[in-house]
């Protein structure tokens, strides 16, 4: 089975036909359609198929409870209308990563596993990563029970309702003391591969991110009959709180982005309510991050008290500074820079974008490849990558898993 072939299978899952983006959502019908594939991909290769208790699912080459394990894929969900790469470009280069291997011949002295973490986008629960938290113990079950869609169904009832059982869930420590490195191939969030001109990176570390959900209550009243002057209006209040948080990102050099909004009672001729919106903030350094949210709550709750508004801001996830593993990280570098031009090493870059690499570096050695992105454009249906820079993507996992598996 082919990159292309594997490729060809996955892309039209979950996809929109009209906007061309995918909405494959934890626990809905086209997040078991891509399990589907992936345990069929993993059965068509003779690998040993098991899910875990957090939802997550592995392929096995070789006997898990061997340890020291090397273990490789990404995710297969997506943000609404996101692109055909992200996450799904690791799992399927996982798995013609290891065709590539067996037309080698190469010889395994360790076990090798394939993993589709669940749910690392967020997309329908509001928190990102959820498959990986869980295994790695920064989510209890009582914190994921509590989860809630926009429709108010629970992660537990959409679990129920996908056939998997919400109450096994929670920390993993005897499958991670199994694994002695993960390696995640992802396409790159942004353009630094494509400005040095090099197909494949590898991540140096992940900026300090969060999410931050900002409640202003006003009053409802009638939009045609209320005067200006009589006004509890929460949405000027969020809409200066949107252009300040552009200001404080800009003064930090980091990024702040409101992307989402709940508006109630949400009437064309109705004064709101309630104004819910969430900041997803990010940054180099702790302390850039800092001063950014703590810029933008301070504009928040000025511009809140001047229009009679009262405001509540939530800190709903957070994730700090990520240092891949040193060691691993410079295997990877030895690994693939060894049959190219001594010079040319391959470059170590920085992202603000979150991964599962990322939440179990703080329990095993993780290390992330990136594949080139010509334009950086990601979540968003125009999120790409060459084909030969995918199949380069392939060729270098296959460099590494041979690397670290098969001494
Ligand atoms: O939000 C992120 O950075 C990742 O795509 N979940
Ligand atoms: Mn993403
Ligand atoms: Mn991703
Ligand atoms: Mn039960």
């Amino acid at each position: 089975m082919t990159f292309h072939s594997m490729w060809a299978e996955l892309l039209p899952i979950g996809r929109d036909s009209a906007s061309g983006g995918y909405r494959r959502y934890a626990w809905t019908g086209a997040d078991a359609d891509c399990r589907t594939w992936f345990q069929e991909q993993a059965e068509a290769r003779g690998l040993t198929y098991e899910v875990d208790r957090n939802g997550n699912q592995w392929a096995w080459l070789g006997d898990p409870a061997a340890g020291n394990a090397v273990v490789t894929g990404s995710h297969l969900d997506s943000v609404p209308d996101g692109g055909a790469f992200d996450g799904p470009l690791g799992v399927v280069s996982s798995f013609a990563a290891l065709d590539e291997l067996r037309s080698r011949n190469a010889r395994f002295t360790k076990p090798l596993a394939i993993v589709n973490f669940g749910d690392e986008e967020g997309a329908r629960f509001g928190l990102a990563c959820v498959g990986s938290r869980l295994t790695a113990g920064q989510l209890t079950i009582e914190q994921a029970h509590r989860l809630t869609d926009g429709d108010g169904i629970t992660l537990p009832r959409a679990m129920e309702a996908a056939g998997y059982d919400p109450d096994t869930i929670g920390a993993d420590p005897e499958r991670l003391a199994r694994i002695g490195a993960f390696v995640e191939l992802h396409v790159e969030q942004g353009r630094a591969l494509d400005l040095s001109g090099d197909r494949v990176g590898i991540a140096g570390a992940i900026w300090p991110h969060g999410r931050w959900r900002f409640d202003f209550r006003g009053e409802a009243n009638h939009a045609g009959t209320t005067r200006l002057a009589d006004r509890r209006d929460p949405m000027l209040s969020y809409a200066e709180t949107v252009l300040a948080a552009r200001r404080e990102a800009e003064l930090a050099g980091a990024v702040a982005t409101f992307g989402k909004i709940v508006v109630e009672p949400n009437g064309v001729n109705a004064i709101p309510s309630l104004v819910r919106g969430w900041l997803d903030s990010r940054a180099a350094d702790q302390e850039r991050l800092d001063t950014v949210v703590g810029g933008i709550e301070k504009a928040a709750r000025a511009y809140a008290e001047a229009h009679g508004v009262d405001l509540d801001i939530v800190r709903e996830s957070f994730t700090p500074v990520v240092e891949f593993d040193h060691a691993l990280r410079d295997e990877l570098a030895r690994i693939l820079g060894k049959d190219t031009d001594p010079g040319l090493k391959v470059p170590v870059l920085g992202t603000g974008a979150g991964h599962d690499a990322g939440i179990l570096s703080g329990s095993i050695p993780t290390a992330m490849l990136f594949v080139r992105n010509p334009t950086g454009v990601s979540h968003s249906p125009a999120e790409h990558a060459a084909e030969d820079d995918c199949v380069a993507g392939v060729t270098a996992l296959a460099d590494v898993l041979e690397g670290l598996a098969c001494r």
